[in-house]
């Protein structure tokens, strides 16, 4: 009996962890072009779903380019900070651990207000409504409690 329960919660906890296993994404920044001058990033970033998990990672010759993590203010004015903030290894691979906007900047010379930024906004978690264990009473009633239409 005890042995049974345990299979199943680890069935239950294997199809509740494999969805966000099987769906974490590497995506190549600026893909076969990598981390460069002369690229829109924004361009490259538009209608790509970033989520929690995924993981961006930065292609460029090492020493040719740096990889900073910026604020909002930061990357719309191109301020550097400390050199050993950056990344500087030519394959920096960043791990999308929190939802929100995330700015990114080359530290090398101007390249930055070149153009050389990335801003992305990485999506929270969600588990596919197929997959996702049965909702609690409070959660079943929620949508139907929080449909504008019914105000
Ligand atoms: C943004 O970063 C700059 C420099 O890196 C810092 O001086 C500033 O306080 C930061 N702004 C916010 C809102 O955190
Ligand atoms: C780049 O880093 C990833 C891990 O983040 C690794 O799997 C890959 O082999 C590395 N590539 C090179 C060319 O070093
Ligand atoms: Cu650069």
């Amino acid at each position: 009996m005890v042995f049974n329960r345990v299979c199943i919660l680890f069935l239950v906890a294997a199809a509740m962890s494999s969805p966000t296993m099987s769906s974490a994404t590497e995506f190549i920044v600026g893909d076969d072009s990598g981390w460069t001058l002369g690229f829109d990033y924004q361009a490259w970033a538009e209608g790509k779903n970033f989520q929690v998990g995924d993981k961006i990672i930065f292609k460029y010759l090492e020493g040719a380019h740096t990889v900073v993590k910026v604020n909002a203010t930061g990357f719309q004015k191109c301020i550097k900070p400390p050199a050993n903030e950056a990344l500087t290894s030519g394959n920096d691979t960043i791990v999308l651990a929190t939802p929100g906007k995330k700015w990114y900047i080359c530290g090398v010379g101007s390249h930055c207000d070149l153009g050389q930024k990335l801003a992305i906004n990485v999506q929270p978690l969600a588990l596919s409504p197929d997959i996702s264990p049965s909702p609690s009473p409070v959660a079943a009633k929620r949508p139907f409690l929080m449909n504008p239409h019914w105000w």
